[in-house]
């Protein structure tokens, strides 16, 4: 008997009956393939496989750049989300009615036209001051002289409706359009009042979808949870306080007082659950008054100290805290340097408050350790310390990028909580500024952006992550602390080069990372990897942005704070409620939506947009708060003299 004939067979006989009229369909090239695979013979096959193979390794690093594109984010990215499919740009959304402007809105400045350097080219132009409208650069986009596409200033992006594939048509044109309703009548005046709009729009989906658990996942109408102990909540709630927003605040605060448990079996990062979930609850604590906030406050602290039990007394990354158990990620027994130096704001504040030595005195430990390790260079710090030994590892690469950026963030500021008397703190913070200055500063070519590269045994990289983009704003802190007048030049001009980080995508938002050009004839000063395009709503910039104007009250500062909010406005809102992390900042045609709302937009992005905006020095004055490195303000410490 014949074995029955197998499919494809059927369709070569059709086909090679040259009848003219086959079927050209996937399903035909595919059985075509397969017969003439099977007729080659076996020699001919291995030989294909094996060229086959090669390619394969050949094209192998390109393919993981781009997957590693997709996929790079903060430690907790979640990995599923890259596989969304992409979601259109959709045309405006009615715009709520707006509320009556704070009284601290006085100014009826205009916005500035102003964009840094004359040679530096900005995407986008601002024109006029009543109108409230961006115009597009032509020339960057290539239209046509005359061409004008007004875009409005609020508008949703992403429309959970209508989630299709493939967005490259049409979509821009649609939401460029002019939606003359949704502008304010007065820009100046309405500032704050768009920051609170784009909080409640955030706050919206956050409770519709995500109520109570870490971060909302504003596509897919569903959450993500890290550690499982409503992250975004406690973020946001002394944003909620110092934005006015009391009917949210209280729902929010009834959650933390009925439902928050810190009796949990599960593992938490020590640095993170410390600055939003410590810090939050004490800054709470601060603003309203309320003791549940400070109960709350020593309930995680004192979960966390097991993370001290090292034989370095150099913490673990990680705390069980409803078993009181601590270990290092499992790969490895080293500790992120800028993870142990960064949680000694609020352990020492808990302190203060409980009048309980042992959370003070653990972060003074680590603090005293690294002061006298080995292994820097000019004040710099490697990314890696040991566990076991203290020591540092992974020695030779500087950044103030992650896993260091916060350490020089906290020097300063630990000297500012104490009232400037920790000399320690101080000395180290300086001499790093100097070892920046000698090892990692440089300018851009064509147009001289100052930048903060890295070192690399010796090598210098001109890559430089947006989370360096806290610096200017601490240098400015510093001086206005009395700290050389130099360290507010540096600021001013490193805060430029972080407004072109923005200005100069196709978006208006910041990569996550980029590379300065130094090169002469070079054409642009900043190239961005395709791994490095996402955009996860982080703060630094406008945080800087805010210090800045606070002490120079130089108003291009807010002004360009406002583009950034707009851009977020355009390219990360939500229909339905949220706004989502990017994977693409060089498209506003295919910016593909990563499906997460981190804490900190809420927490820190939100919140450092609406101190900018006011005017009101006393608005969490920077002579009586200090703020954590997730935004949340603690007091400075009263002289005890
Ligand atoms: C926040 O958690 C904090 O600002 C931290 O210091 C750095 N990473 C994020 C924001 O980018």
């Amino acid at each position: 008997m014949h074995p029955p004939s197998r499919q494809e067979y059927i369709s070569i006989s059709f086909a090679g009956q040259g009848s003219g009229s086959y079927n050209n369909s996937k399903h035909w090239r595919r059985q075509s393939c397969w017969r003439k695979w099977k007729q080659l013979s076996r020699l001919q096959r291995s030989l294909i496989l094996f060229l086959l193979f090669i390619c394969g390794i050949a094209s192998y690093p390109a393919v993981n750049e781009h997957l590693r594109g997709l996929t790079d984010g903060d430690q907790h990215t979640d990995s599923n989300s890259v596989l969304k499919p992409v979601i259109p740009h959709v045309l405006p959304e009615p715009v709520e009615p707006g509320q009556p402007p704070l009284p601290e809105q006085t100014s009826q400045r205009k916005l500035s036209n102003k964009r840094g350097p004359p040679v530096l080219q900005n995407r986008v132009q601002m024109k006029g001051n009543a109108s409230n409208t961006v115009v597009e650069d032509k020339a960057a986009d290539g239209k046509k002289e005359g061409e004008e596409e007004v875009i409005s200033w609020h508008r949703p992006v992403i429309d959970t409706d209508q989630a299709t594939e493939g967005t490259k048509d049409g979509g821009n044109k649609e939401y460029t359009l002019s939606n003359q309703k949704a502008k304010p009548s007065n820009l100046s005046a309405s500032l704050l009042e768009a920051v609170k709009d784009a909080f409640r729009h955030a706050w919206k989906g956050y409770k519709d979808f995500a109520w109570g658990h870490d971060e909302l996942r504003p596509l897919s109408k569903s959450y993500s949870e890290w550690f499982g102990l409503g992250l975004t909540l406690i973020d946001s709630l002394d944003t909620m306080w110092i934005l006015g927003l009391k009917k949210e605040f209280e729902e929010a605060k009834t959650w933390v007082a009925t439902e928050l448990t810190f009796n949990k079996n599960v593992d938490v990062n020590l640095f993170e659950s410390t600055i939003r979930i410590l810090g939050g609850l004490l800054s709470t604590y601060h603003l309203t008054g309320d003791t549940m906030f400070l109960d709350k406050a020593k309930d995680i602290g004192s979960r966390l100290m097991p993370a001290f039990n090292t034989p370095s007394k150099i913490p673990y990354s990680d705390v069980n805290i409803g078993k009181g158990t601590a270990h290092p990620p499992r790969w490895t027994s080293d500790s992120t340097v800028a993870e142990v130096t960064s949680i000694q704001l609020e352990f020492r504040e808990l302190s203060r408050l409980t009048q309980e030595p042992q959370y003070q005195d653990a972060v003074a430990e680590v603090m005293k350790q690294v002061h006298k390790l080995d292994g820097k260079l000019d004040g710099l710090v490697p990314m890696f310390i040991n566990t076991n030994n203290g020591q540092f590892t992974h020695q030779g690469i500087y950044t103030l990028g992650a896993r260091a950026d916060s350490y020089y963030e906290y020097l300063l500021k630990q000297w500012i909580q104490g009232g400037k008397t920790e000399n320690q703190f101080l000395e180290d913070y300086l001499q790093a500024i100097k070892g920046v200055k000698k090892n990692l500063l440089q300018k851009s070519s064509p147009n001289g952006l100052t930048f903060v590269g890295e070192l690399s045994h010796g090598q210098f990289s001109s890559k430089m992550d947006h989370l360096v983009c806290f610096l200017p704003g601490t240098l400015a802190l510093g001086a206005h602390n009395g700290l050389p007048a130099d360290h507010m030049d540096l600021a001013k001009q490193l805060m430029e080069t972080c407004y072109q980080m923005y200005i100069q995508m196709e978006t208006g938002l910041s990569p996550e990372i980029v590379h300065f050009n130094m090169h002469q004839g070079s054409i642009r000063d900043i190239d961005v990897k395709l791994a490095d395009r996402h955009n996860l709503l982080r703060p630094e910039t406008v945080e800087s942005l805010f210090y800045l104007y606070r002490f120079t009250k130089d108003h291009k500062y807010q002004d360009w704070g406002w583009e950034i909010l707009q851009n977020f406005n355009k390219f990360t809102k939500v229909s339905s409620g949220g706004y989502t992390s990017i994977n693409n900042v060089r498209d506003p045609d295919y910016t593909s939506p990563r499906d997460k709302m981190e804490s900190f937009f809420l927490g820190e992005t939100l919140k450092y947009l609406y101190l900018l905006f006011s005017d009101d020095p006393n608005l969490i004055s920077l002579d009586q708060y200090v703020f954590n490195t997730e935004a949340h303000p603690l007091p400075i410490w009263p002289s005890t003299a």
